[in-house]
């Protein structure tokens, strides 16, 4: 077994204190299973990357918001419409907020939410698949980053612009931004039985930029809370424009109240258009619906509904402790850290203690609300969680340390470098309201000299410590996919024994199914062609088809007859503009190929699936336009030329 003593080496530096049974603190043995599931973010892969921890194990990556050709997601025609939004198909997106669904504050392994910053979106992923089964474009915004934190039992996500845009969309001079450009806080409603999303309501907002947020939880249920910076509304050189103030805000809003002005009808409906996307189960397949109004609550119109916290200064986290008293400014210029506590906020909003009022939201007294001050923790604060022991951490990206100081006392604990410069940090359960505590991932931006160098780019660097004690201990770091902003976990047995193995055969509604190798077919239709057909190890029916010609187009509607877990077969055919299919058990997909050539063609499974893999192929002949070829296909005889 290695150890390391923290002595600087010759191949790196800054190697950290590795205590010697770090080795054993993360040995999971060959076979046994880690003790929780975490799902980072992709960030610019747009992906979701899981793992196991305290391994680091790489379990699965799930495509989101990016077209993956390992899985033909975004390649196959069920999947396409999951990418669909108002700019059209849209293959890619900056993914930064993994959350999972909670009941009664505490993650409840049903979906994993994520949100898109680019083409503001939302993507909602199945725990028992592990599959993006649905995506929902958010309208008014610009850059969707305060997303997609969840309320105590998932009643809402929220979504926020990162950027304000002129509301609605339209041409008008950049400098007329004072004037033209708020700010959109968006509640996504989660249907409790099957978690399928659509927007409730949307709050119109000063013209801020709207960051990161987080709900309560216990007695702050009912609220949430968004940090802004660019109080300044400057649309130009915000690295200076947009910290000229002390303090931003924090804006509080009661959502419980929002539900009564919409049970009023005091909300204004908005024309806009946004894309929800749904993928069914049942019939494997994506649709596209295109919503076309929004209901928009203005604070000036509805009272008690939002409110400004002052808050040093340009805040970036906001994060509740798991009691839902303390709310958590990570003022990133700010040297120390703002604390606010729910109950002097209450107080203060009856005792209107406001020290005055923008577009209606009237601003709260800093004092009034203020739980305490974490004096000079460290240089930049970013985000906090929580142990459930009192205590919280926080990360630092300038001095590039996490710091533990204790809830009430604001006194600093204990602190402990990360290579280098760390923005979110996660603790399983951490933002919840019992957090599972035990470890804690630092994600970190800069990697360094920690690997073997890839050349200029290195991905990016995943540190775990081992919080059970008084002390942090680092114990392990791992690389990661793009750029892992947030993360969550939960414990594995919470997921495990809902993870589905495969799906139904019998079940399968696809309208292009083919559940039996007699079923399998091909049909024409014009120049469509569509190609019903089966995969069972380790054969293709059919494997010979005649009669294609030039400029048709061939859907091949494969069929996966396995009804065994983790036996997926693979298709593929040469000159296809698209990539393989990736067909699991139970499971229909569809590739579009347009020959454009005369010849025959070979097709073949691109996974490995049994030892007679090699065997699994077959032949289509595509024939000029003006030839009469005869349609013709089958298995297990010589077609007659
Ligand atoms: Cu701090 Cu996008 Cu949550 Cu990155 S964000 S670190
Ligand atoms: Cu089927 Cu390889």
């Amino acid at each position: 077994m290695w150890q390391s003593c923290g002595h600087q080496s010759s191949t790196g530096q800054g190697k950290g204190l590795v205590g010697s049974n770090a080795a054993s603190k993360v040995y999971v043995a060959p076979g046994e299973h880690d003790e929780f599931y975490a799902f980072l973010s992709g960030g610019f892969s747009g992906q979701v990357s899981v793992y196991g921890l305290p391994s680091g194990r790489l379990l699965k990556v799930i495509p989101v918001f990016s077209v993956d050709a390992e899985k033909a997601y975004g390649f196959n025609e069920e999947t396409k419409p999951l990418l669909n939004t108002t700019h059209g198909f849209i293959p890619w997106d900056d993914a930064h907020h993994p959350e999972l669904s909670q009941t009664k504050g505490v993650p409840d392994g049903r979906w994993l939410f994520i949100n898109g910053n680019n083409t503001p979106r939302v993507a909602r992923i199945d725990l028992s698949t592990f599959e993006t089964v649905e995506t929902i474009e958010i309208p008014n915004s610009g850059g969707n980053h305060s997303s997609p934190f969840t309320t105590e039992n998932t009643e809402y996500i929220v979504a926020g612009t990162r950027f304000s845009v002129p509301f609605p969309q339209k041409d008008v001079a950049i400098g007329t931004y004072k004037e033209n450009f708020k700010g959109a806080l968006t509640y996504i409603k989660v249907a409790p039985e099957d978690g399928q999303m659509s927007i409730a309501f949307q709050i119109l907002v000063p013209g801020y930029d709207y960051d990161l947020a987080h709900s309560g939880k216990g007695k702050s249920h009912g609220w949430t809370f968004f940090t802004t910076y660019n109080a300044e509304q400057s649309h130009t050189l915000k690295e200076v424009n947009a910290s000229q103030y002390d303090k931003d805000y924090i804006a509080a809003v009661n959502w419980k109240k929002a539900e009564e002005y919409l049970a009023q009808g005091k909300y204004q409906e908005f024309p806009t258009a946004y894309y929800r996307n749904h993928y069914s189960e049942e019939s494997h397949m994506a649709t596209s619906e295109k919503i076309e109004k929004v209901k928009v609550l203005v604070p000036s119109e509805c009272p008690g509904l939002i409110y400004y916290l002052p808050t040093p200064k340009s805040p970036h986290g906001v994060d509740v402790d798991p009691s839902g008293e303390y709310i958590v400014g990570n003022g990133k210029l700010s040297a120390d850290m703002s604390v606010h506590s729910f109950d002097k906020m209450q107080k203060a909003i009856a005792n209107e203690a406001f020290e005055k009022e923008i577009d209606g939201i009237p601003v709260l007294k800093y004092e009034e609300v203020l739980a305490g001050i974490v004096k000079e923790p460290g240089l930049g604060p970013l985000h906090t969680e929580f142990d459930g022991k009192g205590n919280a951490y926080t990360t630092f990206f300038i001095s590039s340390e996490v710091v533990k100081w204790k809830l009430g006392t604001w006194e600093v604990l204990d602190r402990a470098p990360c290579y280098y410069s760390v923005g979110h940090l996660m603790i399983p359960g951490g933002d919840s309201k019992k957090p599972w505590g035990k470890y804690l991932v630092a994600l970190n931006k800069i990697t360094k000299d920690r690997y073997l160098p890839t050349g200029p780019e290195m991905n990016h660097s995943a540190q775990l410590y081992d919080i059970s004690g008084d002390k942090m201990e680092l114990i392990l770091d791992f690389p990661t996919i793009g750029e892992p902003h947030y993360a969550q976990a939960i414990p594995a047995d919470i997921v495990k024994p809902k993870s589905k193995k495969i799906y139904e055969l019998g079940a399968n509604k696809h309208p292009h199914a083919a559940k039996s190798e007699k079923e399998a077919r091909v049909e024409r239709n014009g120049n469509e062609i569509h190609v019903y057909m089966t995969t069972i190890r380790s054969h293709f029916a059919p494997d010979n088809i005649e009669g294609i010609k030039v400029g048709d187009k061939v859907y091949f509607h494969v069929t996966n007859l396995e009804q065994d877990w983790d036996v997926p077969h693979g298709f593929s055919v040469l000159g296809a503009r698209t990539s393989e299919l990736l067909i699991m058990p139970g499971q229909t997909e569809t590739l579009l190929w347009e020959p454009r050539k005369e010849g025959v063609y070979p097709f073949y499974c691109t996974d490995f699936c049994s030892a007679l893999h090699q065997e699994m192929q077959g032949y289509i002949r595509v024939s000029a336009r003006n030839q009469n070829v005869p349609l013709k296909w089958g298995t297990g005889e010589q077609p007659e030329s």
